[in-house]
């Protein structure tokens, strides 16, 4: 038996389509939107770790096309049976990769967008790239239809950027289950660009020629060891896992540190995120992807290239996801692991001995890059020997657009090249952390940095100090970010001290970050309630996953965390979820086109008082290898 956490793999995968075909509810009609590893909560890893055997489980949500009908099951693939379904009905699961080609074949040949399509001189069908922008909810489509708002893209010729030419004004409404155009809404004729957005190495122009070889070379390889899905990097251990809709899953991060590996988060994952637009008009309103819960962003996962997407020593790891009809689909080298040099870890020189102690620092690199649609988000975990764990997103594709004409620019947006708009819009990320800071049982606190005010204490005015606040329960636990008090979250042991007698905390760091400019009542602020707050906790209930709900895709609002959150559970010394929100604010330039280099954000989680030292002095002093003329090492 495999351990409890590793991902389903390709065999079981295919056992999981088999029983549930078995049972009657994979037959025609029916799509497979994802099946993935039933995980086991805390309490049965526990469980296993008293002894106890677990069955191996899957989770399958299959859509019947016919009803409409969306079915959860859980499949035992040691018992070969299924151990639990339920029928539910008013929700609409995501877009899967198997829906995309039959509806753009559906649109190609429906005659209104043909003749909405020949009203702007394109004639060759061919060429055309309709992308499945999902339905939202705007109380105007009938109820139980599974949609998309398509938007169309020209391609000049084949192998062209068709995103360089885009349909202004014509959304193509296309039921999913029918398979079939339900209207054409056709609301401005604007000509097509026709400018080119090429950007492979024979479109461009001279490529600069200064640029010489930089290669990565570990000559006794990499300092991780892997088995199976788990890692162990210097004193780092984890496990890698993978969902259709979360992509890569961390699992039971901990940290060796004196003789015992002292646990810091039990799971972290991507749990949604949403790209709302800014410009109000037919065409734009409703752009606003859930690029996880209503497309999978772990279906979108790329295959990694060496030398490309990674450099050095690289481990690959491949990702197994379930097709439309519930057949294994394996994306192979999905996650990359690796090592990166990050510059200077410490350093100091005592200019009256004239010595300088110094060590470099290296980091190890969990990543994935999905392309959904036009754009590309990277996601990649960095674990840092100083005991720091950090997640950075990097953004890159290609903008979504429209065309203008002539005319002034509409307020919402730039020209990025002529003819070629750019909304305004924002990317928020909701990420999922189920913290286990030296156990199960934390706290999470709220630290500003206040002035004190002026009096006898405080002669000279200079006085400040941090002020801790308890998040004690679920009302009081939706914050937002705020740089003006240099804002942190503490999560915290209460009953774990340090040898300093103050209770063990890990330190959630802010990065960059925004608020929603959408209107609290406006749709998509209640259907991504999660991006109104910037730190959520909840208590741990391993049945609320997702920060948008189970089922985002055209819902109607109010699903995921403030529904979590409605029952106002206290906080304090208890299993605890952190929900970390966080924004890119993206205002286009005319340099992000055609293709936008990338865009870094995100957050940082440090030891805060975990450990009694610096966790960084034991690294050991570098020595260059090919040291001209003998150089002395960096210590
Ligand atoms: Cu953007």
């Amino acid at each position: 038996m495999p351990h409890p956490l590793e991902p389903l793999d390709a065999a079981e995968m295919r056992q999981v389509a088999a029983i549930l075909r078995a049972s009657g509810r994979l037959r025609e009609r029916v799509k497979v939107i994802g099946v993935t590893l039933h995980e086991p909560t805390r309490e049965d890893l526990c469980a296993v770790a008293a002894g106890r055997a677990l069955d191996r489980e899957a989770f399958a949500v299959l859509l019947d096309g016919g009803s409409g009908e969306t079915e959860e099951a859980v499949v035992s693939l040691n018992r070969s049976g299924v151990a639990a379904s339920r029928r539910l009905s008013g929700v609409q699961p995501a877009i899967v990769f198997g829906e995309l080609r039959p509806a753009e074949e559906a649109v190609r040949e429906d005659a209104a967008w043909q003749a909405a399509m020949r009203r702007r001189g394109v004639t060759d069908f061919g060429l055309c790239m309709i992308d499945l922008w999902p339905a939202g909810n705007f109380g105007t489509d009938a109820p139980g239809q599974r949609l998309s708002r398509a938007l169309t893209w020209v391609r000049a010729h084949p192998g062209d950027n068709g995103y360089a030419h885009p349909v202004e004004g014509v959304v193509t409404i296309v039921d999913l289950n029918a398979m079939k155009v339900v209207a054409v809404e056709d609301h401005r004729l604007v000509p097509l660009p026709k400018g080119d957005g090429n950007y492979t190495a024979d479109a461009v122009g001279a490529l600069r020629p200064d640029v010489k070889p930089l290669e990565i070379h570990q000559p006794a390889g990499s300092s991780f060891e892997v088995d199976g899905h788990e890692v162990r990097w210097q004193k780092w251990r984890f496990r890698i896992g993978w969902s259709y809709r979360e992509g890569l899953v961390l699992h039971t991060i901990g940290y060796a540190d004196g003789g015992r590996e002292r646990p810091i988060l039990h799971r972290a994952a991507l749990s949604d995120m949403v790209v709302p637009y800014g410009d109000p008009r037919p065409g734009y309103f409703h752009r606003n992807a859930f690029d996880a819960g209503e497309y999978g962003i772990g279906l979108s996962a790329n295959s990694l290239t060496l030398g490309c997407d990674c450099l050095g020593e690289i481990r690959y790891f491949d990702a197994v996801v379930a097709d439309i009809n519930g057949e294994p689909e394996t994306i192979t080298n999905a996650v990359c692991l690796h090592e990166e040099d990050t510059g200077i870890l410490w350093k100091h020189t005592d200019w009256r001995l004239e010595t300088t102690e110094g060590r470099r620092a290296r980091r190890l690199v969990v990543s994935f890059i999905a392309t959904v649609g036009n754009y590309e988000y990277g996601f990649y975990w960095h674990f840092y020997q100083d005991a720091a764990l950090e997640l950075v997103i990097k953004m890159t594709g290609v903008i979504s657009n429209g065309a203008v004409d002539g005319g002034p620019v509409p307020p919402w947006g730039e020209l990025v090249a002529p003819g070629v708009y750019g909304p305004i819009h924002q990317h928020f990320f909701n990420v999922r952390l189920d913290p286990a800071i030296d156990g199960p049982r934390n706290s999470v606190y709220e630290v500003d940095t206040v002035a004190d005010p002026p009096g006898p204490d405080n002669p000279h005015k200079n006085a400040f100090r941090t002020r801790p606040t308890l998040l004690a329960r679920e009302s009081l636990a939706q914050r937002m970010v705020e740089p003006r008090a240099a804002r942190f979250w503490r999560i915290v042991n209460p009953s774990s001290r340090n040898r300093l007698g103050r209770p063990v905390a890990y330190r959630l760091v802010p990065g960059e970050n925004v608020p929603p400019f959408a209107a609290p009542d406006a749709s998509v602020s209640r259907r991504a309630g999660f991006m109104t707050r910037h730190l959520w906790v909840t208590r741990y209930d391993p049945a609320e996953r997702y920060a948008a709900g189970d089922y985002p895709n055209q819902h109607a609002g109010g699903a995921g965390l403030p529904a979590y959150a409605a029952a106002d559970r206290p906080l304090e010394d208890t299993e605890l979820v952190v929900w970390y929100t966080f924004g890119a604010h993206h205002v286009v330039r005319p340099e992000d086109w055609p293709v936008m280099p990338a865009v870094s954000l995100g957050f940082m989680l440090k030891p805060d008082g975990f450990f009694d030292r610096s966790p960084a002095l034991d690294v050991p002093p570098s020595v260059p290898r090919h040291a001209p003329g003998g150089a002395p090492p960096c210590h």
